[in-house]
């Protein structure tokens, strides 16, 4: 598109939806006038591409993931279709500012963290590798919390993101579907002597897609997420005949349960599983019903993905469609079931593996249940004489009353894998040790990637800028080029160019700061960030501990040689989570008594920056220097905020916990700050149980003065939650090992201190860190699975293989 015919196009939208003439257009306006037009050029390819994939017959994968974390898309998917430069200059000529523009956008936070987020990122991927891939998922009418803080606590306010309409999103009331809840089900013997299950008293509710086109990178491929939303079908409308009536229903999409890694033992979350799980079967099998082919190529030409046990019940739903609506037998249906389903488990904390109170499943989903039970029984039989009675006992998936999720998504499918390699090993040997030795071909691993596209070319644009100039642009194709910059490691004018673009990041983070929170930091100070979800085992409060340590000994020592340094801190903590929501307010009271404090002489800062979301980590993540992913070691799974930040020059302190172990084998020790506890030693720990927190803290001056910080009134207004930190650490035997690893974390954050000063030195480092972050492509972790896992092909290799034109 021409300059003129931009402005043609969005003149007349314009007129055609505000009655308005460009010169009397606000931001709003021309946010969605844009973004319509966007739409109009993607649907064109959008069109072409689904086509293809029917024509073709392409396998299509379905990555079913409750959560989805996109962020805003106006950028990303100018970026993708290649008009951004054209797009942004042509505003520019009527004096519009791009960014503004995109400020309007609402972001879609239908997420709580990383899992959600890695789910958007591949969706990114998939379409930018050309793969045949499509989302599914809720279409939550209020996506993640928005996050403010009163007087340093956390306050919750629902984020109406959906406000002012999704300009990205089309409902296709044509394809939606019936999807069935509670009522009872009993088996009636037919004429046949067949066993038929009867449904009574069931809830009808209606199933509505609305589809977001997931734009390529400059390939022409437009794929598709399609998120559900809940509705009362025409027919049922009569039983409901109040608004409070009406709501039962519709509350079922209403709300993203805001319960980051922890499980939700709620009837709504357990309806909204089964909802958006059916409703995307039932889609994909009409879909493939279409293609007139046999049942037994069913896993040649679909492929659908579990992220993590939320779409556990993909197993019995798949095999309630198969069996129930389509008379296949049970042996034939399994045999398709485990071929075309695949499962990622994303956490080894306990609380996070789901399950379910089997009278819960009885209530809400009663046929599901009985297929469960089905499937339990045949695990049970087919395993005797092969697995001993107790192996067999421990992983089957009804036990204790409840259904574990995890168990179901593992025996129903062909492939469960971990996300980095330590996650991935520790699945084998201890979390799901059992299922490892039934089935060992099954496992594998697939760490973790991010969108490149995303977290730097858009996020950051001065450093994207001079790594074009230094290697050429060939890496925003191909991330893995990045190591190009390796030849500039002794290069002091490019390791100068590449400071330049930090600091710009860094005044402009400094300029929000100064805007969001009235803190004044200088650009000149180390950015020390930890921005992930708030939770015990990620210790923020080990971070903060630390803070605690500096400012006693700038207290005692005005004179002490320290580079200034910022600690940034963004983070969510689960509504109901009290000790995250009590870590929150220790952070902002420390925040608050060091700021004020002008003996420090503006040698550290804190900052406490609120409402955490994918767009405030577009700003934080370019402007930082140092990178905390300090979790106890066997803890995080993988982590992706450590790949983003190294992305962008950032140094990490790390221990050797989920992907900060390959990132250290990819950057090399000299590049990255480790410390403490490895995952051996933790679990040596829990072996011989002879830790004590109290005896470090007996043997530690140091260490009980900051903890007795939280207790004695050095850090004002935190009684009760001072006391609880305090408890936790001392009288609950420091779960999570802070005062254990706190030694060896301030020993690499002393090095840091030193090595930041030595300003070379220090932007080699970096340097190293961007270089060898192209080994974390999402793109190369999408086609693992492709290959692996999916076996699907890019719509280019499929097309040039059959020797027909890709239209
Ligand atoms: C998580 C892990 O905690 C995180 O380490 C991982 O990077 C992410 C994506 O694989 O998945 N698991 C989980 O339940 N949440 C995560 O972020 C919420």
């Amino acid at each position: 598109m021409t300059k003129e015919e931009i402005k043609k196009e969005l003149r007349q939208r314009l007129r055609d939806t505000y009655a308005l003439e460009l010169e009397d257009a606000g931001p709003v306006e021309l946010f969605y006038s844009l973004g319509g037009l966007i739409k109009a050029i993607s649907n064109e390819k959008w069109h072409k591409t689904w086509k293809n994939y029917l024509t073709e017959e392409q396998k299509q994968v379905y990555y079913f993931s409750i959560e989805f974390l996109p962020g805003k898309l106006l950028k990303s998917n100018l970026l993708n279709l290649g008009i951004l430069n054209e797009v942004r200059t042509t505003l520019a000529d009527i004096d519009v500012d791009l960014e503004e523009l995109a400020e309007v956008e609402k972001d879609m936070a239908l997420g709580n963290g990383g899992l959600g987020r890695l789910a958007s990122c591949f969706m990114d991927s998939i379409a930018s590798c050309g793969l045949p891939g499509n989302g599914n998922g809720i279409r939550y009418d209020y996506g993640l919390f928005k996050q403010q803080f009163v007087d340093g606590y956390q306050v919750e306010l629902p984020d109406e993101w959906l406000k002012r309409g999704n300009v990205w999103e089309i409902r296709r009331e044509s394809k939606a579907c019936d999807v069935k809840l509670f009522g009872n089900v009993y088996m009636k013997r037919l004429a046949n002597g067949k066993l038929q299950p009867v449904a009574e008293n069931q809830t009808t509710v209606r199933a509505v897609p609305y589809d977001t086109g997931m734009i390529g990178y400059q390939n022409g491929i437009v794929n598709t997420m399609r998120l559900w939303s809940v509705e009362i079908p025409i027919s049922e409308e009569a039983k409901y005949q109040s608004l409070d009536e009406r709501r039962t229903v519709e509350d079922l999409t209403a709300v993203l349960y805001p319960d980051d890694s922890q499980e939700s033992g709620r009837l709504v979350r357990l309806a909204q599983e089964y909802f958006f799980v059916s409703a995307g079967i039932q889609s994909i099998i009409r879909y493939y019903k279409k293609l007139n082919l046999p049942w037994h190529s069913l896993s040649e030409k679909i492929a659908i993905h579990i992220n993590d046990t939320h779409p556990a019940m993909c197993v019995p739903e798949l095999m309630r469609v198969l069996v129930d609506e389509n008379g296949l037998n049970w042996e034939f249906a399994w045999d398709i079931t485990v071929k075309v389903l695949s499962y990622t488990n994303h956490t080894i904390m306990a609380e996070a593996l789901e399950k379910w109170p089997i009278y819960l499943m009885k209530i809400v989903v009663p046929r599901i249940y009985q297929i469960i039970e089905e499937i339990d029984r045949r695990y049970v039989t087919t395993l005797q004489g092969i697995h001993s009675q107790d192996l067999i006992q421990r992983t089957r998936p009804l036990q204790n009353d409840q259904v574990y999720m995890a168990h179901l998504a593992i025996i129903g499918s062909h492939s469960t894998n971990g996300v980095a390699k330590i996650h991935s090993d520790l699945l084998k040997s201890i979390v799901l040790h059992d299922f490892y030795v039934i089935y060992p071909e099954r496992f594998n691993n697939k760490t973790n990637g991010i969108a490149e596209r995303r977290w730097l070319q858009l996020a950051n644009e001065p450093l994207a800028n001079v790594i074009d100039e230094l290697i050429t642009d060939s890496w925003r194709k191909t991330p893995q080029d990045l190591k190009l910059l390796m030849n500039y490691q002794n290069d002091e004018a490019a390791l100068t160019k590449i400071r330049e673009a930090k600091l710009v990041k860094k005044e402009e983070l400094a300029n929000y700061i100064l805007k969001t929170t009235g803190i004044e930091v200088s650009s000149n100070a180390i950015f020390d960030v930890q921005i992930k979800r708030l939770h015990a085992y990620k210790r923020q409060l080990m971070n903060l501990l630390h803070i605690l340590k500096l400012y006693f000994e700038i207290k005692d020592n005005p004179e002490m040689d320290i580079t200034p340094r910022v600690f940034i801190f963004g983070a969510k903590a689960a509504p109901s989570y009290t000790y995250a929501k009590s870590i929150i307010k220790a952070i902002n009271e420390v925040a608050n008594m060091v700021n004020t404090d002008r003996s420090l002489q503006d040698k550290i800062k804190v900052v406490f920056l609120p409402n955490y979301n994918v767009s405030l980590a577009e700003k934080i993540i370019p402007a930082a220097d140092v990178s905390e992913q300090i979790s106890l070691a066997s803890k995080e799974a993988s982590g992706t905020s450590n790949m983003k930040l190294m992305l962008n020059g950032a140094v990490t302190i790390a221990t050797l916990d989920g992907a900060n172990v390959e990132i250290r084998d990819a950057v090399g020790d000299d590049n990255i700050y480790i410390f403490g506890l490895t995952e051996k030693e933790v679990y040596d720990y829990y072996e011989k149980q002879d830790y004590s927190s109290q005896k470090i803290y007996d043997e530690d001056e140091n260490l009980r003065r900051i903890l007795d910080a939280f207790v004695d009134g050095t850090i004002p207004n935190i009684e009760f939650e001072g006391q609880e930190i305090y408890d936790a650490l001392l009288k609950f035997n420091d779960e999570y090992f802070l005062l254990r690893d706190f030694h060896d974390y301030v020993k690499a954050q002393e090095q840091i201190n030193q090595d930041y000063k030595d300003s070379m030195l220090w932007q080699k480092k970096s340097l190293a860190n961007i270089a060898n972050a192209g080994n974390f492509s999402a793109d190369d972790t999408v086609k693992a699975y492709a290959e692996d896992i999916w076996q699907i092909e890019p719509i280019f290799a499929h097309t040039e293989k059959e020797g027909t034109t890709n239209g």
